[in-house]
């Protein structure tokens, strides 16, 4: 039966112990987490992660590698001579994982079914390990409607093609719906640190959350197209007039399930290209690192005042 999933669009997204979110989990000898080669017995979980206050994701291993090193380097954390972050997921080849004191570094793929996968995985590690109150960032890329490439975008809303903040999930063969609702203050908070001084600028909008790289976020320029670039862009217009400013393919499955688990969260995206002009990514590779670097610099500076707070 899932009648359990009766009345769950309920968007007071209060933090619930795991027996709560999932009473299976109590009953499992061990507990294998497996895309993050990680387990309850094989490891002390509470001693290498009871102390982590913010859990940080982006697509790539590499990106978020070079994320650790930055928060490193900004909040002063200091490695023991001579030796380096360790990837704790490596066994997985699946995500890569670096902690750096109380932040995580991980990468979650591409789309929806990748960090879907992740995100449980990492919210029975909160409960494993016994973090307190942890928030949940994800910090990448998009494309844009009338934007500016290099604007970062705090997600405010994020929406579905029907341009509801709904997550929807097939479970046992039945469509069941979710809200998918981020953290208003956490966002205000992130884009208030924004500086007059920055050489990019930081908006908060309704980003549009979609399926498919190309066919689905109405690209004609994927390897089969059937649909007319006019059309396309007619999709992209639409969108705009209802008050969309970008678009990725993570933050309704991310809203959605850090809701459910009652765990604060925030969505972060560097503008790549103005999807009403071009299909393609044109900018040279050294403009685009730039561009990625942005995002993360807000969210050093929150990450920084909360430390100081704290
Ligand atoms: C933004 O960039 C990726 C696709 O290139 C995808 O993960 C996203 O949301």
């Amino acid at each position: 039966t899932i009648s359990n999933y009766e009345n769950n669009m309920n968007t007071n997204c209060s933090f619930k112990k795991l027996s709560e979110l999932n009473p299976n989990i109590d009953k499992l000898d061990e507990d294998i987490l497996y895309h993050i080669a990680l387990g309850n017995k094989s490891h002390d979980l509470q001693k290498m992660f009871k102390d982590v206050k913010f859990i940080i994701m982006g697509g790539t291993p590499k990106r978020m590698e070079q994320f650790a090193y930055y928060i490193m380097d900004e909040i002063g954390y200091e490695l023991p001579p001579g030796t380096l972050l360790n990837d704790i997921s490596k066994h997985s080849h699946r995500y890569a994982m670096y902690k750096v004191g109380p932040i995580m570094s991980v990468s979650h793929g591409m789309g929806m079914p990748s960090i879907g996968i992740l995100l449980h995985e990492l919210i029975k590690l909160v409960h494993h390990a016994g973090m307190v109150d942890p928030i949940f960032v994800r910090v990448g890329t998009c494309g844009g409607f009338s934007q500016k490439g290099g604007t970062v975008v705090v997600s405010d809303e994020v929406v579905n093609d029907y341009l509801e903040s709904v997550y929807e999930l097939s479970i046992l063969g039945a469509n069941v719906k979710f809200p998918a609702a981020l953290d208003q203050g956490l966002a205000s908070e992130l884009v208030a640190l924004a500086n007059p001084q920055d050489d990019f600028e930081t908006i908060k909008g309704k980003t549009y959350c979609t399926d498919s790289f190309y066919d689905g976020s109405g690209r004609a320029d994927g390897a089969i197209c059937e649909f007319s670039t006019a059309e396309g862009m007619e999709y992209y217009q639409n969108l705009k007039k209802n008050g969309v400013v970008n678009v990725e393919m993570e933050s309704l499955a991310f809203a959605a399930l850090t809701c459910r688990a009652g765990i604060k969260s925030a969505v972060l995206a560097v503008i790549l290209s103005d999807r009403l002009e071009t299909d393609q990514i044109k900018q040279p590779k050294e403009v685009l690192d730039e561009w990625k670097m942005r995002p993360q610099k807000l969210l050093a500076r929150y990450i920084k005042k909360v430390l100081a707070a704290s």
